[in-house]
C-alpha cells in the first residue's frame, strides 16, 4: 500500500461527525481528503475549509460540503503534509505553493495533524529549499534581504514563468545550508517588510503520522 496514503486514511480516523476540517493540500493531502469524502458518503456529518483553490474543487467534485470562513470561529481538525519533518516536529512546508493558507489553516485549529511518508523525516530542517511567499512589488528588494539571511533564493517558476499562489504572490525557495534554529529563522524571515509568509511551520504539529513502505504507522504526539 502506498505509504502516504496509509498515513492520511490513519489520520482520517481522528474526523468525528460535527467536526469543522481544515483541508490540506497536496499528493499526501489528497489521500486524505479522498477518504473523507468516502467517510461523508457513508454518513459522516462534517464541514470543511480547503488550504488551496485545487484542494477546494477536489473537495467538491467528491462531495466533501465546505463551509465559509466568515461563518467559522475554529477549525476542529486540519490534516495536511510536510515537504520535511525534523525530530521536533517542526515542519518545512511549500511544495505546493499553498503554505500562506495552510499556515492560516494550521494556527487556527485546535488539532493540526501531519502526514508524511518516511522519506519526509529528517534530523535537520533545510535539505529542502525554504519556500517563502512574498509579494510581487519590489520583489527583488525583498529577495536581497532574504539573501542576507545566510540563504539562496530562487524565484519560483512554472512553464518558465514565476509561479503565482491564490494569493497572487511569488514564491521564493530559499536553500540553506540546514536550519537548526526553526522558531528563531521563521521570525527573522517574516520581519522581512514584503515577505507574506514562509514555510516553516516551528511547533504547530499535535501529531505526525507517518507511513512507512513496509505498511508500518507510527503516529507521534
Ligand atoms: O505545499 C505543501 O505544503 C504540501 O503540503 C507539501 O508540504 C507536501 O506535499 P506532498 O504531500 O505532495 O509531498
Amino acid at each position: 500500500m502506498n505509504p502516504k496514503r496509509i498515513a492520511a486514511e490513519r489520520a482520517v480516523e481522528f474526523v468525528k461527525d460535527g467536526m469543522i476540517v481544515g483541508l490540506g493540500t497536496g499528493s499526501t493531502s489528497y489521500w486524505a481528503i479522498h477518504r473523507i469524502a468516502e467517510k461523508v458518503n457513508e454518513g459522516l456529518e462534517i464541514k470543511a475549509v480547503a488550504s488551496s483553490r485545487n484542494s477546494e474543487d477536489m473537495a467538491m467534485q467528491l462531495g466533501i460540503p465546505l463551509i465559509a470562513f466568515d461563518e467559522i470561529d475554529i477549525i476542529d481538525i486540519t490534516i495536511d503534509g510536510a515537504d520535511e519533518v525534523d525530530r521536533h516536529g517542526n515542519l518545512t512546508k511549500g511544495g505546493g505553493g499553498a503554505l500562506l493558507r495552510e499556515k492560516i489553516l494550521a494556527a487556527n485549529s485546535k488539532q493540526f495533524i501531519v502526514i508524511a511518508d518516511e522519506t519526509k523525516r529528517v534530523e535537520l530542517l533545510g535539505k529542502f529549499p525554504l519556500p517563502v511567499e512574498i509579494v510581487p512589488f519590489a520583489a527583488n528588494l525583498t529577495i536581497n534581504q532574504l539573501k542576507r539571511l545566510q540563504c539562496d533564493p530562487v524565484i519560483r517558476l512554472l512553464n518558465g514563468k514565476p509561479f503565482m499562489t491564490d494569493n497572487g504572490n511569488l514564491i521564493v525557495d530559499c536553500k540553506f545550508e540546514s536550519i537548526p534554529d526553526p522558531e528563531k529563522l521563521t521570525k527573522q524571515i517574516n520581519t522581512i517588510p514584503g515577505v507574506a509568509e514562509n514555510g516553516l511551520f516551528a511547533q504547530m504539529a499535535n501529531k505526525i503520522v507517518t507511513g512507512y513502505n513496509d505498511g508500518r504507522i507510527e503516529v507521534k504526539e
